[in-house]
């Protein structure tokens, strides 16, 4: 169960594709067999600290391994449709030989993304959480074993598109990045202002659309740093290439933190 929203993410599983898929982790996640409700909000509260706590453990545990590694690893998070995917395969064409890069997707269902990704040439691996809203320490644990990535790896995580719950699982990433499009509203940040404080940057994709829609780059960013005063906002295209190179920049500066 989801400790944000209660949504069940049992039975997540982990695919490479063209490879039968492996069973993701067992979420027993400390609870029983009924449901939450019957025994009042506290038992919800103190079940939603465990998941939570459960989470940041496995997550300190990934961080470790990562850095022994020497593995940066970004965790993408958005709304569905804002770009995370189209921005991945411009990346990877982009930072190409510069340093070996691995994908892991998260998606409900399908193989549609890590497919996009594999035929970049990239190495990626697919999970699909089912009836789950949100990638979790325990996933991207069994997604890391199947993906085995080569040290020095950038390696890119790619959330289930959703601006709530995502923002709640600590992954082991080096940083969270949240993309949001110019078609979706300059107010996001002051709506999902969880996912906006637990970022350190903000892409604004779809840059070329500006001409053609009602949004003000300048009120997004503030209305991000509002939530978020030190967070850094670059505005891009992932389809047309514009300001891509600062992300690239962006991405560099935060390797060698
Ligand atoms: N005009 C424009 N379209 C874009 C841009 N980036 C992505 N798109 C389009 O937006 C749609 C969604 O892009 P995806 O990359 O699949 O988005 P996503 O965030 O990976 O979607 P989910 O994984 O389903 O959450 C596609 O039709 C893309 O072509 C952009 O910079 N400009
Ligand atoms: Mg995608």
């Amino acid at each position: 169960m989801c400790a944000t929203c209660g949504c069940g993410d049992d039975g997540a599983t982990v695919t490479i594709a063209g490879e039968p898929p492996v069973p993701g982790h067992h979420h027993d996640h400390d609870h029983h067999d009924h449901p939450h409700s019957h025994d009042g909000q506290r038992e919800t509260v103190s079940l939603e600290q465990r998941v939570l706590a459960k989470n940041d453990r496995l997550a300190q545990q990934n961080r470790d391994w990562l850095a022994h590694r020497d593995i940066a690893a970004f965790n993408l998070t958005s709304s569905p449709g804002a770009g995370k995917t189209t921005l991945l395969e411009r990346t990877i064409g982009d930072l190409r030989g510069r340093t070996p890069i691995a994908v892991i997707e998260g998606d409900q269902e399908t193989l549609l993304d890590a497919e996009r990704i594999q035929a970049t040439g990239c190495r990626a691996v697919q999970i699909n959480t089912g009836p789950g809203c949100h990638l979790d320490a325990a996933m991207v644990r069994t997604a890391l074993d199947a993906l085995g990535p080569e040290p020095a790896t950038l390696l890119f995580i790619e959330n289930v598109g959703n601006l709530v719950c995502p923002a709640m699982f600590d992954l082991g990433e080096r940083a969270m990045v949240v993309i949001i499009s110019v078609t979706e509203g300059a107010d996001k940040p002051l709506k999902y202002p969880h996912m906006f404080a637990a970022a350190k940057l903000v892409l604004i994709n779809k840059v070329d659309l500006l001409p053609y829609v009602d949004f003000d780059l300048d009120v997004c960013t503030a209305n991000a740093r509002s939530v978020n005063p030190r967070v850094d906002v670059l505005p891009v295209s992932a389809t047309t290439g514009q300001g891509v190179a600062f992300w690239y920049q962006w991405i560099d500066d935060t390797v060698k933190v």
